[in-house]
Formats: structure tokens, C-alpha cells, sequence
């Protein structure tokens, strides 16, 4: 946990402007720019190898960053301003070129460092496919080995098929997370299961695991915001730390061509960013990361990547405005 595997991103915005920053592309600093330990810290694990279906995920981290211009830092629903926060860009995990276990290995030791190094910062990790979760919190448990980690995962799928079948992959890091027991089943919470992408083996898995699992009309019938605001009372109680993960195929397929696992019946981009707005607000969540957005199969305009990049900023006006309540 001492060594991590971070380089600068391929590409960066300069930082030259010394005004104060009104958009997002000069509110996000380098990390090394950083004197103080800032309130959040980016870092992309660009691995897509190891989805089952074919994906260019590992693009997400880069353009993520390239859409951050459109962004202004000011929330008008909210009315408050997000660039007192401080957001750290730490960089992208270097990959290796083929081979998906050293990835993974470099992913989850430079998680631990960035937990061990930033004790009170939270992460944000930028997918990659989903296989990266599996790998950041196996890091952070490294650094925490006492503490119980809970997750809250939003998914179309429960992502527990077997290793042994597919090898570490998107559709399996909740598995082995269980199965090495680095978490238990019922300190997962999944929200947004739908239809018929959950084939009945992976379903019993899940029972016989507890995991918690939360349909999309389930949680429509109760409301969407109150099954959140439970679900995070739920694994608070429980658990040390929260990890959000966010497999952007939770959205409906209409709402996210560049997500190669989406699906019809999903949730939208609005659902979406109303949920996020409540868990940044959450003391617990310590961890999140965004999943499985393949900027290549958008059009043009890139929709999907713009839904991501609000997405993320609807987790940091929630942090911004748990730090307003704290601070009064
Ligand atoms: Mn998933």
C-alpha cells in the first residue's frame, strides 16, 4: 500500500487561469498542485479488457475529463456554488497492455495508497468496467482491515456470476468480494435490478449471500429518494464505511447508448441524479466510483458522457451541501 501506479493524465486542461474558477475544468486541480488534503480525489482505472461484452470503457476517464468544460461549478437547482470544494485529479492507474491481473493488482494497490495517504478524503474512481470495484475496495480494505465495509451498488445487474467461469470480470466483483470475503452479502445493497438480465442461479446466489436486493419498481413504488435515504440508514447502522458503486447500465437504454450493458426498462438520467444528490450528503459514504461508460458507442454530441459527468456532479453538490449543514 505504500506504492501506487499513478501517472498524469494523457491529457489535461491548463490550469493557467488564476481567476476563480467558474467551471469545472479549472476547479479540478492536479493533485500534486495541492498543499492541504483536499475534499475529494479522481483517479481513472481506464481497464475494459475484462468485460464480457465488448467495451471501449477504458476511453471514460479521458473524456470524462475533456467534457468537464461544458460544466459550470454553480448548481442553479440548488443554488450553491461547488468551487469552495477541493477536488483533486490524481491521475490515471497505468495499466499493462494485456494483462488483466497485473491491471487489476496495480488498480487495488494504488486505491490502498490513496486511502492510506488521504485518510479523510473521499475517492472517486472513474471506470473501466466494473471489474475495477472489486479491486478498489479489496485496496481499501487492505488499509482498513478492522473496519466492515458496506456497499451500495446501482445496477441492472447483481454482478455475481463466477470467476471461475469468466476470470475477474464487469459481471463478477461483488462475488469476489464475498467469496474472499473482503465484504459480507448483507452489507450489500443493490438498487435498480429490473427484467430478465438476472438469470435465476445468480438470483439464489444473492439469497443465500443477503444480499439486499432492490428492484427498480420496488423502489419506484416506495420512492425513489426514501429507498435511498433507507438503504444508507440501513448500512450505516451496520457498517464502518460506505462504498457507492454506480454502474452506469442502471440507466435505461434510451437514456445511455454508450453503456454496452444497458438495458430497456432501466432508470433515468433524472432518477439517477436525484439519488446522487442524496448520497453525497451522506457522513458514511466514503468511496465511489462510475462504471462501464463506453464513450465510443455515443454519438456525436455525447450524451452519455455528458449524463456521466452530471451524474458526478450531483454526488459533489451532495457533498457540498453536507459540508454547508456540518459547518452551521
Ligand atoms: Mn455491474
Amino acid at each position: 500500500m505504500n506504492q501506487h501506479w499513478l501517472q498524469p493524465p494523457e491529457w489535461s486542461w491548463n490550469h493557467l487561469s488564476k481567476e476563480e474558477p467558474t467551471h469545472v475544468h479549472h476547479w479540478v486541480q492536479q493533485l500534486n498542485e495541492i498543499e492541504k488534503y483536499p475534499d475529494l480525489i479522481l483517479y481513472g482505472a481506464p481497464i475494459s479488457r475484462s468485460s464480457i461484452s465488448v467495451s471501449g470503457a477504458s476511453l471514460y476517464p479521458g473524456e470524462f475529463r475533456r467534457m468537464w468544460k461544458g460544466f459550470a461549478t454553480y448548481n442553479l437547482d440548488e443554488d450553491i456554488d461547488l468551487a469552495p470544494l477541493q477536488v483533486a485529479d490524481a491521475g490515471d492507474v497505468v495499466m499493462h497492455t494485456t494483462d488483466i491481473l497485473l491491471s487489476h493488482q496495480r488498480i487495488q494497490e494504488t486505491s490502498a495508497y490513496l486511502v492510506k495517504h488521504y485518510p479523510n478524503t473521499l475517492t472517486c474512481m472513474i471506470g473501466g468496467d466494473h471489474s475495477t470495484t472489486a479491486c478498489a475496495v479489496r485496496g481499501i480494505k487492505e488499509v482498513v482491515p478492522q473496519e466492515s465495509i458496506g456497499i451500495l451498488q446501482l445496477d441492472t445487474h447483481l454482478d455475481v456470476r463466477d470467476p471461475e467461469e469468466l476470470g475477474p470480470a464487469n459481471g463478477t466483483p461483488i462475488r469476489q468480494l464475498i467469496d474472499g470475503s473482503t465484504i459480507q452479502g448483507k452489507d450489500v445493497i443493490n438498487i435498480g435490478l429490473h427484467g430478465y438480465y438476472n438469470a435465476k442461479p445468480l438470483i439464489d446466489y444473492a439469497k443465500k449471500h443477503s444480499i439486499q436486493m432492490v428492484t427498480l419498481k420496488q423502489a419506484r413504488k416506495q420512492g425513489l429518494i426514501c429507498t435511498i435515504q433507507e438503504s444508507l440508514q440501513h448500512l450505516s447502522a451496520k457498517v464502518d464505511r460506505i462504498y457507492v458503486t454506480v454502474d452506469m447500465d442502471v440507466l435505461d437504454i434510451s437514456n445511455a447508448p454508450g453503456v454496452p450493458a444497458s438495458t430497456p426498462g432501466g432508470m433515468t438520467a433524472i432518477e439517477l441524479f436525484d439519488i446522487l444528490l442524496e448520497i453525497g450528503q451522506h457522513p458514511d459514504v466514503r468511496h465511489i466510483d462510475f462504471v462501464c461508460l463506453d464513450p465510443s458507442k455515443d454519438s456525436a454530441v455525447a450524451e452519455t458522457v455528458k449524463t456521466g459527468v452530471y451524474a458526478w456532479m450531483q454526488f459533489m453538490t451532495g457533498c457540498m451541501l453536507k459540508t454547508r449543514k456540518t459547518s452551521t
